[in-house]
């Protein structure tokens, strides 16, 4: 199987600086050559760059680095659309979750294209689900899912080809929840696990939920992990964290389950910040977990297990 990664030194989507690093950080700890040991076709394509832009205006005062985010997401989404069209897995390195609304529209052209829907597996303490017009923060990584989706207010960005569909996007590790986003929620029908319902129920029984819905459907599946779904003990290298993640093992068991399931089409790495890691522990996290869902197992498993 072929793999390209695509870096995505993305960091204006973030309140504080520090994302740009990450995608060397992910090639530091090693990301290409697991993959290789694994078995894989590895061809990294190297970092995307922006060009010089012009800002852009909006009635709401409170958003930052607009033009960033619009120019960004032109450009990952022909990356994403190039990619996926070429190898079987690509893996988008950032940069902070601003650059899922990119890879994410770009690998839906290539689903819609291929006659498939396509299914968004986010894994984050955060839905990042404000509009243009509800964010008070003024963060661009609360808006990704919004402009995949095809949420009023994006007029200014590149026209969406193929809108994801929000009851196939499945949330886990939810833990903050801005009032505008809950009611998006419940008005769009996602589904969404908070860690009081992984609490609860775990992961197993609700993911192999979705896994089933994706494999009957014969869908694609967009993986977006923000390192921020991880409990920040393990995972501290992020600007946002949230006491109460997921675990170690939660978090490897759903890789483990997603490999088990060949059902990966592609896959976000995001939001890591190297300025606040500790001797690249968090990015070897990412860098391991990565490992699970591309096959690594302690043992040979001659079933399929999340079923
Ligand atoms: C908060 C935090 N909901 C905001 N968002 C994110 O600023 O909109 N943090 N995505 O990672
Ligand atoms: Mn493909
Ligand atoms: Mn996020
Ligand atoms: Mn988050």
């Amino acid at each position: 199987p072929r793999c390209q990664i695509i870096g995505a030194p993305v960091q204006t989507g973030a309140a504080q600086p520090g994302c740009l690093m990450g995608p060397a950080a992910f090639r530091t700890a090693g990301l290409p050559d697991v993959l290789t040991e694994l078995g894989w076709h590895v061809e990294d394509l190297g970092d995307v760059t922006l060009p010089q832009i012009k800002p852009v205006a909006h009635a709401n005062p409170a958003l930052k680095n607009l033009a960033e985010m619009i120019e960004w997401t032109r450009l990952l989404a022909a990356a994403a659309y190039d990619a996926a069209r070429t190898c079987d897995r690509p893996i988008f390195i950032g940069g902070d979750h601003s650059m899922a609304a990119g890879t994410v529209s770009g690998v839906a052209k290539h689903a819609a294209e291929q006659g498939r829907p396509l299914f968004i597996l986010w894994l984050d303490a955060h839905p990042d689900l404000h509009t243009l017009d509800s964010t008070t923060s003024g963060n661009l990584h609360g808006t990704p899912v919004a402009y995949y989706t095809g949420q009023p207010g994006f007029d200014q960005f590149p026209p969406l080809s193929a809108p994801v569909d929000p009851r196939n996007i499945c949330m886990m590790g939810i833990r903050s929840v801005d009032p505008a986003e809950r009611q998006r929620i419940n008005d769009l029908g996602l589904t969404v696990h908070d860690m009081r319902a992984i609490d609860e129920h775990g992961i197993v029984r609700p993911l192999s939920a979705f896994l089933d819905r994706v494999q009957a459907a014969n869908g694609m599946l967009h993986v977006s992990l923000d390192v921020d779904f991880l409990d920040p003990s393990i995972a501290p290298a992020v600007g946002t964290t949230v006491p109460g993640g997921a675990t170690f093992r939660e978090a490897h068991l759903i890789m483990e389950m997603l490999h088990d399931s060949d059902l990966v089409t592609s896959l976000d790495l995001v939001e890591l910040n190297p300025f606040l890691d500790e001797r690249g522990r968090t990015a070897k996290l990412m860098t391991d977990l990565t490992a699970s869902l591309f096959g690594r197992s302690v043992l040979d498993r001659m079933t399929r297990s999340y079923a």
